[in-house]
């Protein structure tokens, strides 16, 4: 399966966000990720859909969608997306995970759902027939910079493993949170395919984007 890179816009240059988007489409990043918080499942807030919905008007990378708010169905007629966009939705978040993620899927809009570090790979067993991709997170959610948890590549494995086993080789596994080179090499080997790049790789200071997204390319 192709790996794609995914540039986390909450990293960005917020008061430039044009100037990012434009940068990012000259370094061939394959998917723009997008965190919405709410401030109650995770302790910040961060991107919000007017905004969602501006960068999708000016860009035709596909948006993949991070949503960590309790009770993601309530806000999913808010995003203006299409079928090339991924929405996640965090199981932990959601009473009714498969409805919201029916939901998704019935507005043409590729669905996800996402795992906290201690949530187990087992969680996906009976939502597999409604999602295109598992995040698989490796940090816990809210911040950027922080550090891999400790059982990441060990989940990466296993979530690997669960979807193969079980028929579903095609859903794309993504990681998100402290995805450098090393750690993005070492996922990659777990069974990784979607790589969220934020401050660990892409959004260093003084670094060119298009060389960095090159170089850990070369890494996958
Ligand atoms: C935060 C959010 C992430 C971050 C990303 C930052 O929980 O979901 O998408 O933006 O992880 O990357 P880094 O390299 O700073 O951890
Ligand atoms: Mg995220």
């Amino acid at each position: 399966m192709a790996k794609l890179l995914s540039a986390s816009l909450m990293c960005a240059d917020l008061l430039n966000l044009r100037e990012a988007v434009s940068q990012l489409e000259k370094a061939g990043i394959d998917l723009l990720h997008m965190d919405i918080m709410d401030g109650c499942f995770v302790p910040n807030i961060t991107l919000g859909f007017d905004l969602i919905n501006a960068v999708k008007s000016i860009t035709d990378i596909p948006l993949d969608v991070h949503m960590m708010v309790n009770d993601p169905g309530r806000f999913i007629d808010y995003l203006k997306l299409d079928k090339n966009d991924y929405i996640c939705i965090h199981y932990e978040s959601d009473n009714h995970a498969q409805r919201t993620l029916a939901k998704i899927r019935d507005k043409g809009i590729r669905a996800g759902v996402a795992l906290n570090p201690q949530t187990p790979v087992n969680a996906l067993e009976y939502l597999t027939d409604y999602i295109d991709m598992a995040l698989v997170m490796t940090v816990s959610p809210g911040f950027a910079g922080q550090k891999l948890f400790a059982g990441a590549e060990r989940k990466v494995r296993q979530t690997r493993e669960f979807l193969n086993s079980s028929g579903n080789e095609n859903i794309l596994i993504e990681v998100d949170g402290n995805i450098s080179p090393e750690n993005g090499a070492k996922l990659s080997r777990c069974g990784a395919d979607v790589f969220v790049l934020g401050t660990s790789s892409l959004f260093v200071k003084d670094k060119d984007m298009k060389q960095a997204a090159q170089a850990f390319r070369a890494v996958l």
